[in-house]
């Protein structure tokens, strides 16, 4: 009984690594002019969803932001971040 319960467990975390493909990407971000535009940028990444984390750097102009790549995708982030009124473009 004890070795099904922990095949269990085992089996179980697999699919759990399996469903989160976590990826994440740098956008370079235009027309942050003030303090308070990382904040709109932030928001509109932040209610995508599939996105974990978002970290915006105000002197770069660059938003890093950490997602799940079966809900979301770089394209959408960048679409999101343009319809905010920051037009931005995934870092090579
Ligand atoms: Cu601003």
């Amino acid at each position: 009984m004890q070795k099904i319960i922990a095949s269990l467990v085992l089996s179980l975390a697999a699919v759990a690594a399996q469903a989160e493909k976590p990826q994440s990407v740098t956008l370079n971000i235009q027309n942050m002019t003030c303090s308070m535009c990382p904040i709109t940028v932030k928001k509109a990444l932040d209610q995508m969803p599939g996105v974990s984390r978002t970290s915006i750097d105000f002197e770069k102009k660059t938003a890093t932001v950490a997602f799940d790549a079966d809900k979301t995708s770089a394209a959408a982030l960048t679409k999101a971040t343009t319809d905010a009124g920051y037009p931005s473009t995934v870092r090579k």
